[in-house]
Order: structure tokens, then sequence, then C-alpha cells
């Protein structure tokens, strides 16, 4: 089976009608048609979320594994998302300041040179909380002194 992809499928069983789906979000326009998936076919550790209605509206349900979306999702999905383990790896980091002790947090992207769409973002000011998105790969050291 296919390790890089999403495939989501018109009927049961993963037959029928087919779209491959890369990670990302995908609105109603993105889609092949409107309210066709009944099955998917999921890379083991990717996560699909499908939504009833468009722009990520309404109910919602997170798939992990391939089959048949189930009687209470089949043929409803307006919209959805696809994330992958390596590509989506989200980094908090909060209380790092207590007690006003100084700590470092480092960063470093193994591989800087591929990887365009990592994003480290700063969530919060005080106490610092950092978000990393798209992410392929990283090393992170969280140096605290005291404890
Ligand atoms: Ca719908």
């Amino acid at each position: 089976m296919a390790n890089d992809h999403v495939i989501v499928h018109g009927e049961r069983g993963c037959t029928g009608k087919s779209q491959t789906l890369q990670p990302g979000a995908y609105d109603t326009s993105a889609l092949d048609d409107d309210d066709f998936i009944s099955s998917v076919t999921i890379p083991k550790g990717w996560t699909v979320t499908l939504y009833e209605d468009s722009k990520f509206a309404g109910r919602s349900k997170t798939l992990t594994a391939t089959g048949d979306v189930g009687d209470d999702f089949d043929n409803i999905t307006s919209s959805l998302t696809v994330s992958s383990p390596d590509k989506e790896a989200i980094v908090k980091v909060g209380d790092t300041h207590k007690d006003g002790k100084g700590s470092t947090i480092t960063v470093e992207q193994n591989d800087v040179d591929v990887d365009s769409k990592s994003l480290l973002k700063l969530t919060q000011r005080f106490p610092p909380k950092y978000e990393s998105i798209m992410v392929l790969s990283f090393t992170m050291t969280i140096d605290q002194p005291g404890m």
C-alpha cells in the first residue's frame, strides 16, 4: 500500500471513484465531488478528519485506519484534513520561566534545505509557548538551570 498519500473512495471497501490526497486541508472546492466519500485508504500513522459541511464545519469524524467511513458519515463529507506523522510535529513548550529562572529552548531543524515549510511560532509571550508546525525533523534541547 502506498504510504505517502491518502486515497478517498466513492464506494465502500475502498472501491469506486477515488481521489489521492497529500497532507493538507481540503475544502469542498478541492474535492472531486461533494458528499461522495464512503471509504478511505490511510497509511499507518496518518490521520484523516472528515467534516459534514464545507469550511471544516458541522459534525466531524477522525479516522486513523483504512476502511469505510461508517454509516454515520457515508456520503456526507464536504471538507476534510489529511495529516502525516512526519510532516506535522506540534511542539508546545510552556512554563519554562517559572520563578524567573532563565531557560533555554533550542530547536534545530535537521535538514533545513528540504524543509522550507517549517514554521516555529511564538504563541504566547509569557510564559513563552512555541508552536512548531510542518516540521519534517528536528532536535530540541531544553536546558532548565536549577532543575
Ligand atoms: Ca456534506
